[in-house]
């Protein structure tokens, strides 16, 4: 037992020894880990109280959701689209969530903190996207609506842990997410469209590794992709939630991640609309935009006018594809 616990440690050890009920308990255990004096001499305790932790919280949820109880989230779209935030325990997907979006979600320096789905709302320029924030894959986790959560977004970031260099948790993220018929494609990949799996199995993914401030991160990232780089969708890029690294970057990369285009309305003789964009699939045309911004209109549609990437107010037919940031004013 090392020798230098503070006085607010052991007060806390106390109360975890006469604790009577698993809440108090992990009370006491959280007072630990948060007094315990961070030094080389007391890694070996800080590691065993967030192993008790852990377990601790594995039981009490256990014993909540009984042998009947399933328990069930959904988590309705806003926005632009849903992108859920998923991967092995403890990467830091609640610090992102908090990172990019104003939610609070629950962050703690041990795994299994996150036990229900929570989103928020990023900001990416002029579009709001939801991000879900989950409980992460693991064996330990084990409640099948997670994976009906991940397959009903519209796409995910995979969050690893680049310090991290124990990969056991990670190798069963990457077993249990195609097991659960959850495949991770690259996020400029074309979505196979396979009729033998489940519509929206396939889900365009954003791969990051977390923590790149710690001073382990860029010796073993090198490391990790090494053993678990064949088996991600994309190669990850470093970010950090704490310091705020590559995440004015990573907003725009989720927001490609979900395939999707901003158009502008520009009703004639007047200024366009620059501030709400009119969000639509990739590969939409002048039709399906019309569709969206004026639905009469867009029955006897004569021609549009447009402007963006290359066009200054030419006229365009109702089956030109448009691409994101187009200004169109629409001709009926
Ligand atoms: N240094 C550093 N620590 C981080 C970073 N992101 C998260 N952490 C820490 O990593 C620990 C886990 O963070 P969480 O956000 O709770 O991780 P999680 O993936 O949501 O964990 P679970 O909900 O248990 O799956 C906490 O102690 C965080 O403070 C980061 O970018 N840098
Ligand atoms: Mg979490």
């Amino acid at each position: 037992m090392p020798a230098n616990l503070t006085p607010e440690y052991l007060s806390a050890e106390q109360r975890y020894r006469q604790a009577t009920s698993p809440q108090e308990r992990l009370e006491a255990l959280e007072e630990m880990l948060r007094t315990v004096p961070k030094h080389k001499g007391t890694e070996k305790l800080q590691a065993d109280i967030k192993r008790k932790i852990a377990r601790l919280r594995q039981e009490m949820q256990t014993r909540r959701g009984g042998a009947r109880a399933q328990p069930f989230f959904h988590v309705p779209r806003e926005g632009a689209g849903q992108v859920v935030l998923v991967g092995p325990p403890n990467s830091g997907k609640s610090s992102l969530l908090r990172a990019l979006t104003n939610a609070t979600p629950e962050v703690a320096p041990y795994p299994m903190t996150t036990r229900v789905p929570q989103p928020g709302m990023m900001q990416f320029e002029d579009v709001q996207v939801q991000l879900v924030d989950t409980p992460p894959v693991c064996k330990e986790f084990d409640e099948g609506w997670l994976y009906g959560l991940i397959r009903s977004a519209d796409a995910a970031v995979l969050v690893l842990d680049a310090s991290d260099d124990g990969i056991l948790y990670l190798e069963d993220t990457l077993r249990l997410l195609p097991e659960n018929r959850v495949f991770l494609v690259a996020h400029g990949a074309p979505v196979p469209d396979d009729p033998a799996l489940p519509r929206g199995a396939y889900k365009r993914t954003v791969v990051v590794a977390n923590k790149c401030d710690l001073p382990g991160a860029q010796d073993n990232l090198p490391v990790l992709v090494e053993l678990v780089g064949a088996r991600l969708p994309a190669p990850p890029v470093p970010v950090s939630a704490v310091r705020g690294d590559g995440l004015d970057a990573l907003r725009g990369r989720i927001f490609a991640a979900l395939h999707k285009i901003r158009v502008y309305s520009k009703p004639p003789g007047r200024k366009p609309d620059l501030d709400t964009p009119f969000v639509l699939p990739k590969g939409s045309t002048v039709r399906d935009a019309a569709e969206v911004i004026h639905k009469e209109l867009a029955e006897n549609l004569k021609y549009a006018r447009l402007w963006g990437r290359g066009y200054h107010g030419q006229m365009v037919g109702r089956e030109h594809m448009l691409e994101d940031g187009d200004v169109l004013e629409l001709h009926g």
